[in-house]
């Protein structure tokens, strides 16, 4: 039987467990990349293992979330990270230089390499045929330091595309479409694979608009095949070396398949606030608009940039619309520059951005009260703008373009013709803003800078005999790490100091819970399905741990979420009777006895509900390696008692 291009890129990385779907495997990780946000704990971590120099092929450190400085916080975090780079064997990609997955696309991703990173849309790289997977900074550090990553072998979905998109329509559109069909739990478990006659009609970009994006339906990644479009992308970047061509085996058998044709699509819209909550122009109707933002790691390319500019022509932005724009790289700003495309947008009275996440991560721009706010962006999780009751629609470069200009939400197709969009023969090249690290034998001459907010991260204890805690928050579904853990400009200067951080944890949901916590000493937090879905942060799990939660008990989880709290020490468990969730409130006292010796004898746990008198079964779905992180109290920990 032949392979798909997922089991053939991850068999060849293999190095622990078999390719058995659904068991854990361990691979081998090429590249790795870390953005500001998350960067600072990913390095702290990495210090902590001792590993003088990186041990992968590449690993880069972006600077693009936290780059509005309104205190000194971000501006010595980037400092922190850059001088950790260079004394490690990190390439530093400055502040200025892009937007991490737009600009690993241009310049370091390579088809059939594996890259982790410490951010949940990394997946944009399977536009040019990678593995590449989100991650907590913790694993990050660990691929650093030479060891493997942990999945569970994944079931892989082929999406046969047939058939071509018709004009303004765009591949925002395909991955609304496929969204909409899987739901943002449709995904968890699984690689999304394209495959089809389908797929010669999309450029690099337009994939890896779909593969980003993918991160939003819960999958482990998803990935196109690298073959002629991706060499002529990859030459005009100047890397075309680095081209091999890769896709399934025609018997290749899949565990699901999706059919799309293309030709059959239409601008799709994903409304408050879920990114699968997708809906037709048509069927929304009249919507007026108050802002649109373009841009993001999802729809910030030279080539919807200049579909946004030749939408804006000679016009001007609608009289009560916000219109910024957001360019994904420097090498994509300087290009819009230098052809003019840039002047067009500004003549139109576009608000322009540096190339940054920005509105994405509330970095700014932040919608009026009740604003309706459109976006090309990936997220429209409630409050994720900055804006409490703002409510952000996600849409295509061209129908956020052509919105700006009416003032309502407008199909694309009635801009009449559309012209045959190209990329370049040769892209403008200048890696000027990445600075290599320092040789090896220079390293110690290097010093690391930490700013006084730079506060050590916490290390949880090893797993104690028996639990008793009281429930110190109960919430519901698909509770995102945006509710956890909030970001936004007032939060995200404090990403590297655990302690202040935590006093804003499910601030969203309940803003006593980290004080409630805090005098608890212990507890316990109950959630519905799909828990701590979305970002890969891992202050969604320090947070907690910091406030004291030992257990977490859900429905479900999205991956990268429980790999955190794992990480972290902290015992993912799920209702083994969901009805049971039902019979827990607030303040409640769980007891768990013997936890250790009931994982060891395998995935069952019976939980005691001492004030309402009860037992109930949970379950803990986990490895050995994992069980044995949990008693370690964490990877840390795990990692300095096995020195694995
Ligand atoms: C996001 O889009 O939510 C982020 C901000 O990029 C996060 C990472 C973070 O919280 O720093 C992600 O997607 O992983
Ligand atoms: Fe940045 Fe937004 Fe992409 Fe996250 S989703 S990496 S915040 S642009």
């Amino acid at each position: 039987m032949g392979q798909t291009l997922t089991e053939k890129i991850l068999s060849a990385h293999l190095v622990d467990g078999k390719m058995v779907k659904g068991e854990e495997i361990g691979i081998r990780i090429d590249q790795t990349l870390t953005q500001d946000a998350t960067g600072t704990m990913a390095y702290l971590e990495f210090e902590a293992m001792g590993v003088p120099r990186v041990k992968t092929e590449r690993s880069v450190a972006y600077i693009d979330h936290n780059t509005l400085q309104s205190g000194f916080e971000n501006a010595d975090d980037h400092r922190f990270i850059g001088s950790v780079c260079k004394k490690h064997g990190i390439y530093f990609s400055r502040p200025g230089n892009g937007i991490c997955h737009q600009v690993h696309l241009e310049r370091f991703g390579i088809p059939g390499k594996t890259l982790i990173g410490s951010d949940s849309h990394t997946p944009t790289g399977g536009g040019i045929g990678m593995i590449a997977i989100g991650a907590g900074g913790m694993d990050v550090a660990v691929a650093m330091g030479g060891g493997a990553y942990y999945i569970t072998c994944p079931k892989v979905v082929k999406v046969e595309l047939t058939g071509k998109l018709r004009p303004w329509v765009a591949a925002k559109d395909v991955i609304l479409e496929v969204l909409k069909r899987l739901s943002v739990k449709g995904g968890v478990g699984k690689v999304i694979e394209y495959t089809g006659e389908g797929v010669k009609t999309l450029s690099v970009p337009e994939r890896a608009t779909i593969t980003n994006m993918g991160a939003e339906l819960g999958a482990t990644t998803s990935i196109f095949p690298s073959d002629e479009i991706t060499r002529q992308f990859l030459k005009a970047q100047g890397r075309e070396e680095v081209y091999q061509p890769l896709c399934a085996d025609a018997d290749a058998e899949y565990d699901e398949l999706v059919e799309i044709n293309l030709s059959e699509l239409e601008p799709l819209v994903a409304c408050p606030h879920s990114p699968d909550n997708v809906k037709s122009v048509a069927e929304i109707g009249n919507l007026k608009i108050d802002q649109v933002c373009i841009g993001s790691c999802t729809n910030s390319s030279l080539l919807d940039m200049l579909k946004v500019a030749h939408i804006l022509k000679g016009k001007t932005v609608h009289p009560d619309v916000s219109l910024s724009i957001a360019p994904g790289s420097k090498q994509v700003l300087n290009m819009l520059a230098k052809n003019g495309a840039l002047s067009v947008m500004i003549d139109a009275g576009a608000r322009i951005l540096e190339s940054a996440c920005g509105p994405c991560i509330g970095m700014g721009q932040a919608p009026n009260s009740k604003g309706i706010s459109l976006r090309t962006f990936n997220r429209n999780f409630e409050g994720r703008s900055g804006t409490k009751d703002g409510q952000i629609y996600l849409v295509s470069p061209e129908l956020a373009a052509a919105s700006a200009l009416t003032g309502v939400l407008t199909d694309p197709r009635t801009l009449g013709d559309m012209p045959d969009f190209q990329l370049p023969e040769l892209f403008e090249i200048n890696d000027n803003m990445v600075v290599p690290p320092i040789e090896a034998e220079k390293m110690d001459t290097v010093e690391v800078l930490r700013g006084p907010n730079i506060k050590p991260f916490p290390v949880a204890e090893a797993l104690p005999e028996d639990i008793v805690a009281k429930c110190s928050l109960k919430v519901g579904d698909n509770i995102t790490t945006d509710h956890i853990m909030p970001a936004g400009a007032k939060i995200l200067p404090l990403r590297s100091n655990i302690p202040e951080i935590s006093k804003y944890c499910f601030g969203v949901c309940d803003e006593s819970f980290p004080s409630r916590a805090l005098d608890m000493k212990k507890s316990i937090v109950v959630g519905g399905s799909n828990y701590g879905q979305g970002s890969s942060r891992e202050h969604a799990a320090l947070a907690p741990l910091y406030l004291g939660v030992k257990v977490v008990l859900t429905k479900s989880f999205a991956r990268i979420h429980m790999a955190n709290l794992v990480n972290a020490g902290i015992v993912p468990m799920t209702f083994a009777n969901e009805a049971d969730y039902d019979r827990i409130d607030q303040m409640d006292e769980l007891k768990i006895e013997k936890i250790g010796e009931q994982l060891k004898n395998g995935d069952t746990i019976v939980v005691t509900n001492t004030t309402k008198g009860f037992t109930f079964e949970a379950k803990v779905s986990l490895s050995e390696r994992q069980k044995e992180m949990l008693y370690a109290g964490g990877l840390l920990n795990y990692t300095r008692t096995t020195n694995k």
